[in-house]
């Protein structure tokens, strides 16, 4: 099993979460693909979005729904930050996961998060489990408990 893909298996387990961590036949690389292999509504993907804090230097991570885009305005404004681009190597360093299949759990530090009120719309949600192949179901509210996210508007 893949590093990545332990993590988050740890990171769900220590919760006391008994999540399923699906192997996907296609890639789940995008929300669109995760979408069409899940068989489920683009807007049930999360997509966890990284974006750098300009002012800390750090990663912010937003739970996105898989159809709808950020805002980077509203973005910075809920962060209380400008935000940047997140090269691919500082994802890598902070989350510990590849972009693509970035998990909202699991992370090599702690991330401050924010979730799109979208996501509460479903009973169900799908996230990456780390890889671009590797996807888990979760309900929205145990996983905004379970990332610390605050809902905010921060979509177009
Ligand atoms: N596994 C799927 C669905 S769960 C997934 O990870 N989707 S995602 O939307 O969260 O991740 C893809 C996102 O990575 C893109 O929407 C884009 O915002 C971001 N991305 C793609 N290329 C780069 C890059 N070079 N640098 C920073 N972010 C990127």
């Amino acid at each position: 099993m893949s590093k990545s893909l332990a993590r988050v298996r740890t990171a769900l387990k220590d919760a006391g979460l008994a999540v399923d961590l699906r192997e996907m036949e296609a890639s789940t690389r995008t929300a669109e693909e995760a979408a069409a292999a899940v068989g489920c509504a683009l807007d049930q993907i999360v997509k966890s979005i990284v974006f750098r804090g300009e002012g800390s230097g750090h990663v912010r991570l937003f739970l996105t729904a898989g159809g709808n885009r950020i805002c980077p305005e509203k973005a910075a404004r809920v962060a209380g930050e400008p935000l940047g681009r997140a090269d691919p190597a500082l994802v890598r360093a902070e989350t510990g996961f590849a972009i693509g299949g970035v998990a909202p759990v699991g992370h090599l530090r702690p991330i401050p998060c924010w979730a799109d009120p979208r996501l509460q719309q479903f009973d169900t949600v799908w996230a990456a489990a780390g890889t671009p192949r590797h996807v888990f179901a979760i309900a929205p509210a145990v996983l905004l408990r379970l990332t610390g996210a605050t809902l905010a508007d921060f979509t177009l």
